[in-house]
């Protein structure tokens, strides 16, 4: 027998991050289910200032999959003039209230609000966007704690796959508060064991960094910025950014598209997950997950 020889571009495995979402909301729903027999309906008060259209969107993903799972949701929608003392209000409204056992405050908040000191505000056995100080504390001590819900989705989709990650020259690119600074502390743990480098604007010869890594996250927030060249032939990447981008082509007048050139990506890199449908969805089944284990927290102790 002739073996057969594969001479045309390798084209990567497309990560379906809405079918492992789909599953983690499953395990949510039964924990759920275990909740509410025992009287306790997990609810998640979501807040959001505004009507920022990415914002309402997501805020509505959120509150369909807290349905879906059999969760509450206290859907609090406020102008985007309320005051920062109105809302700091309204969070110790949330804290003092037993049956809120989460608070979501949607970000970006307006520019006259500090998002520190309203996420500061939050009680945190209920922040279950793992945002707060204490929080943070916790993931970069290895001590229990809420996770964010993004740097979270993108572990647990690495591992459904069975990447090895244990050693894995691991490249972020992207240094916020929300994604890059506590993924790369997530992905540096002992556990999980990879070798983490984290890329930003400020990094000279950004390439180089890129094209040594065996998996490559791109959470920089800008379509288009990572290219076929910056990838390694077999690299697993991984697209946090969520970008939209004007295309008078399409109804709704824009386009969804991560940070990375997906289509030429695709022919150098092994696993790559695709914007939409990655890990978008694995964020609010990360959230579903944080709800509970705050209301499983919270039910012991009441
Ligand atoms: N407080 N603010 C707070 N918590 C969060 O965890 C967020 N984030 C980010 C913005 N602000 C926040 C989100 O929820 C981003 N984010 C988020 C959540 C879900 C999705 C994208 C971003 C998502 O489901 N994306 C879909 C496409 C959605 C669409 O059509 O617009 C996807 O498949 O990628």
């Amino acid at each position: 027998m002739v073996p057969v020889r594969y001479t045309g571009a390798v084209s990567a495995i497309r990560i379906n991050g809405k079918e492992t979402a789909r599953k983690k909301r499953e395990e949510a729903a039964a924990r759920a289910a275990l909740l509410r027999e025992r009287g306790i309906v997990p609810c998640l008060a979501v807040v959001l200032l505004g009507e920022d259209p990415a914002s309402l969107s997501y805020v509505s993903a959120k509150e369909r999959a807290l349905e879906e799972t059999g969760m509450a949701g206290r859907d609090i929608r406020l102008p985007a003039e309320t005051s920062e003392e109105d809302l700091l209000a309204l969070i110790a409204e949330l804290n003092r209230d037993t049956t809120v056992h989460g608070i979501l405050v949607q970000l970006p908040l307006p520019g006259h609000i500090t998002g520190d000191r309203v996420i500061t505000a939050i009680d945190p056995r209920k922040d279950v966007d793992g945002f707060h100080p204490v929080s943070v504390g916790n993931l970069v001590l290895g001590r229990p704690g809420f996770l964010p819900c993004t740097p979270h989705g993108v572990l647990v989709l690495l591992q459904e796959l069975e990447i090895p990650l244990s050693g894995a020259r691991t490249v972020v690119l992207g240094r916020s508060n929300l994604v890059g600074k506590p993924l790369a502390n997530l992905l540096s743990r002992r556990e999980v064991n990879a070798t983490v480098t984290i890329c930003h604007t400020g990094t000279r010869d950004l390439a180089a960094h890129t094209r040594e890594a065996d998996i490559l996250i791109a959470a920089a927030g800008r379509a288009g910025l990572v290219t076929a060249d910056m990838i390694k032939e077999g690299a697993v990447v991984i697209d946090v950014g969520v970008n939209r981008v004007p295309d008078s082509g399409m109804k709704r007048g824009y386009r969804l598209c991560g940070d990375v050139d997906f289509v030429p990506a695709a022919e150098k890199a092994s696993y790559i997950t695709p914007v939409p449908g990655g890990v978008g969805p694995m964020t609010i089944a990360m959230l579903m997950q944080n709800v509970i284990e705050a209301a499983e927290a919270q039910g012991a102790a009441g």
